[in-house]
């Protein structure tokens, strides 16, 4: 069996709670689930339950120190066609370097994921195809919510998380959690 899989930071209540109230000052065709929100260190694709238990082993022994993390900001992925529309983080060296030692652990474990190109972000909706005044409007709620922090808080855990791909987007389950403690 297989298993669509990722690594993410889950997010603790009082960041998942301001995080809502953003999104309920967006004009968002599909809104993220409060519980399923989370930043993605990792996307793995489907792997086989093999590959996933040497990556458990790996995350496992991976040694981490907790750190500070802010979500600051707002934006849309996708250009001309936004497609994801997400709270932005300051910029955190700590995460960088955690995001690249987990990104070589999935690939010691047999896992292909690519080095570079890690644009850290919470997702807070999706959208399909949008009239150019649906876009607009997301776009200028997007500007609008530059202020927006939440946070710092301490991270201080990582998760495997599986999803589930339905009609209505898809839903996560965490697989494992794996504390930072040095
Ligand atoms: O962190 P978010 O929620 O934005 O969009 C998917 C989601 O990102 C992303 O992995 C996260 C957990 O599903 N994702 C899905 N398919 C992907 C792909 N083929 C992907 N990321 C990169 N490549």
């Amino acid at each position: 069996m297989s298993i669509r899989a990722f690594i993410a930071i889950g997010l603790p209540e009082g960041i998942r709670r301001d995080l809502m109230l953003l999104q309920a000052l967006l004009p968002l065709p599909r809104r993220q689930e409060p519980e399923d929100l989370h930043l993605t260190l990792a996307f793995l694709g489907e792997q086989p339950e093999p590959l996933l238990e040497a990556l458990h082993d790996g995350l496992t022994a991976l040694r981490a120190s907790p750190f500070p993390l802010l979500l600051q900001g707002a934006g849309l992925f996708g250009g001309a066609r936004p497609r994801v529309i997400w709270a932005g983080v300051a910029e955190n060296p700590a995460l960088r370097h955690l995001q690249s030692r987990v990104a070589r652990v999935a690939v010691q474990a047999g896992i292909p994921v690519a080095a570079q190109g890690f644009a850290p972000h919470v997702t807070l909706g999706r959208a399909g195809s949008l009239e150019p005044d649906q876009r607009a409007r997301l776009e200028a709620a997007a500007v609008a919510a530059d202020g927006f922090r939440a946070g710092p808080w301490q991270v201080e855990a990582i998760g495997l998380y599986a999803s589930y791909l339905g009609r209505k987007g898809a839903r996560y389950d965490v697989l494992a959690e794996y504390p930072l403690a040095g």
